[in-house]
């Protein structure tokens, strides 16, 4: 233990030395700062051409000499003084349609602003949207585009009025008498803010539904279709939902790896071209685990196509590596699980819902104060240093303790899957308080009282990697059967196509000017926050360090949330707005505000990667204004 502790306070020193610096970094606060005062959106009028501008200075002498330019046009004399003399706000009418650009400068002869908001305007339809039915797409002469439908939606409460096209590309008959193509959704306001939004999907694919753009942290945040952005999606190039109605097919494993996506954007392009006139201004991408992998799949495949990309919980090592720790948690657990009436093992009864809380306890017992706060989040875990030896018992079982069987199952699967030759085949798991949520439990070892498992790995993850992952196919293949030495080989032709955690450095992406956000839950029990922790430390590396990397590409985890949201965390959070404020504004995000369901009333501050949360000390401890990011 006296090891492991001073590993733990090297570690911390490190970290702490490392917040420091960028601390220093970002002492160099904003002299200014730009808003839109009533705006529904921060970057979106929908309807009208005047702006609410709002321009705060830090200091009076700042104030005195700052100019403001809209279009470049000086408009500092629109702008009156409020009671502090250092808040100043005007209502600027005569904006133009699409994009504005109202800037602060430090004085009068200043060329460069030192702060700015792009504010767009509506831009409306040329043309009917049942006429686009009509139309032709063309991408290029080997592609095959079919506008099936083209039918007007009315506004509803929570959606404004809009478009929605539907259609298929590049249809082909597969193996096995089968037929494929891909199908996309793609739905244009009728106040169009002339941004795109990619909607990300999840699991295999296979359908296309609710287009609307769904935002990071989902709950209670227009999605952005509301915000005035044309958003697209595509069925990953086959209809069905498991990997057994496609993976036989090459073409269909080429579409669902990377291809449909591509495709699908540049529909949307071609769409919104014929429908107001242009093309967007500028375009993003937001979608959490297999949504995630598509976002990290435009960085690489179509690094010039984004701005923005959003990628949270994302499955870049799912072909590979999260499958085959799949394998060898549902291993390690079923052997380990109590036998049922059939003779069999019962996966599900391997810990019960008290055995999961007595683990979650004891980890926050060990780490939930490392970050300054006693308060069921751990934000400290770097420092967090839990072995579940501690929970063994030393007589028979009882509800305060776990069986040695138990205890050394679940270091084995949190350390993560390896061969025989102790060659790590994917990331270690974070021990978090969210072990013992619902959100664990369906991936890892399910519910199911009979010896037919219902975990997410057995369903979701053995259809995946029998008939897409495997090359060849091997349908009907046991998971339970996974052989850590010869199987991975036969993963690794699907992986160079499907996974995105080869290319660490994004040279094209960055070269663009595009801005990378990751978001991902610590308890997350299917793609590890470690993988992405691991890939964002290789970025940096390859791009002159954390420094340098910072500028475009941020991570930021969330303590004891499970996969996408869910779990003991504060799961809602605004990514669109910062992804939006980074890529137009040059804003980068420091510290993100998040809530949720399962702390009422709590505010916590997402801090920027490698800092954390820490209480100060001071302050309602539910106020994330009490929280410093170091
Ligand atoms: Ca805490």
């Amino acid at each position: 233990m006296g090891h492991q502790r001073n590993l733990a306070s090297t570690a911390t020193g490190a970290i702490l030395l490392l917040s420091v610096l960028l601390r220093a970094a970002a002492a160099q606060s904003p002299s200014f700062t730009v808003h839109n005062a009533d705006g529904r959106f921060p970057e979106f009028i929908a309807a009208g051409q005047t702006l609410s501008a709002k321009v705060t200075a830090v200091s009076l002498s700042a104030a005195r000499q700052m100019a403001i330019r809209l279009n470049g046009k000086d408009v500092t004399a629109f702008f009156k003084p409020g009671s502090d003399s250092r808040t100043f706000t005007a209502a600027l009418p005569d904006l133009k349609t699409g994009r504005n650009i109202l800037e602060v400068f430090p004085t009068k002869v200043s060329r460069v602003s030192v702060a700015r908001l792009v504010i767009s305007t509506a831009t409306g339809p040329q043309a009917a949207c049942a006429e686009l039915i009509s139309k032709t797409v063309t991408l290029s002469p080997s592609d095959r585009v079919v506008i099936e439908s083209a039918a007007p939606a009315a506004a509803t409460q929570d959606l404004p009025a809009h478009c929605i096209v539907r259609g298929y590309a590049n249809p082909h008959d597969g193996v096995k008498n089968s037929h494929f193509a891909i199908g996309f959704e793609v739905r244009l306001p009728d106040a169009w803010s002339g941004r795109f939004l990619f909607q990300g999907g999840g699991g295999n694919d296979g359908s296309v539904s609710n287009v609307v753009g769904a935002n990071t942290g989902a709950r209670g945040s227009p999605p952005a279709l509301a915000r005035g952005f044309a958003v697209a999606a595509t069925d990953g190039g086959h209809n069905g939902r498991t990997a057994e109605s496609f993976g036989f097919d090459q073409q269909a494993r080429i579409d669902h790896a990377w291809n449909a996506y591509g495709k699908t954007v540049l529909i949307a392009r071609a769409l919104m071209t014929l429908y107001y006139g242009r093309g967007p201004d500028k375009s993003y991408v937001i979608g959490c685990s297999g949504g995630g992998r598509h976002a990290m799949m435009f960085s690489q495949r179509f690094p010039e196509l984004f701005d923005g990309v959003v990628a949270c919980a994302p499955a870049m090592r799912v072909a590979s590596g999260a499958t085959i720790s799949a394998a060898w948690e549902s291993k390690l657990y079923q052997a380990i699980a109590p036998i049922g009436a059939d003779g069999a093992p019962v996966l599900s009864k391997a810990f019960s819902n008290e055995d999961l809380t007595l683990v979650s306890q004891a980890i926050l017992k060990t780490c939930d104060g490392l970050d300054g706060a006693v308060d069921g989040e751990i934000d400290n875990h770097a420092a967090c240093k839990f072995d579940p030896k501690v929970l063994e018992c030393s007589g028979a079982k009882t509800a305060a303790c776990l069986t040695h069987a138990q205890v050394t199952a679940l270091a084995d699967g949190f350390a993560g899957p390896h061969n025989s030759a102790g060659t790590p085949l994917y990331s270690a798991w974070p021990w978090d308080a969210g072990i013992a949520d619902a959100g664990w439990r369906s991936w890892k070892i399910g519910s199911s009282p009979s010896a037919r498992p219902n975990s997410a790995f057995v369903s979701l993850m053995q259809d995946a990697l029998d008939n897409e992952f495997l090359t060849p196919a091997r349908p009907g293949f046991s998971i339970f059967q996974f052989d850590f030495d010869r199987d991975p080989a036969a993963m690794e032709a699907e992986s160079a196509l499907y996974d995105a955690y080869r290319d660490d450095k994004l040279t094209a992406f960055k070269g663009h000017g595009g801005k990378l956000l990751f978001f991902h839950g610590m308890s997350d029990p299917i793609f590890s926050p470690y993988d992405t922790m691991d890939y964002y430390n290789r970025l940096a590396k390859n791009n002159g360090g954390l420094g340098e990397t910072r500028k475009w590409a941020r991570a930021f985890f969330i303590p004891g949330m499970t996969h996408c949201s869910g779990g003991p965390s504060n799961d809602v959070f605004d990514g669109l707005s910062a992804i939006i404020a980074w890529v137009e504004n040059e804003v980068a995000p420091d510290r993100i505000t998040s809530s949720g369901r399962a702390f009422p009333g709590r505010t916590r501050p997402l801090c920027a990667y490698p800092s954390q949360a820490h209480y100060s000390g001071t302050g309602n401890v539910e106020d994330a204004a009490g929280f410093v990011c170091q």
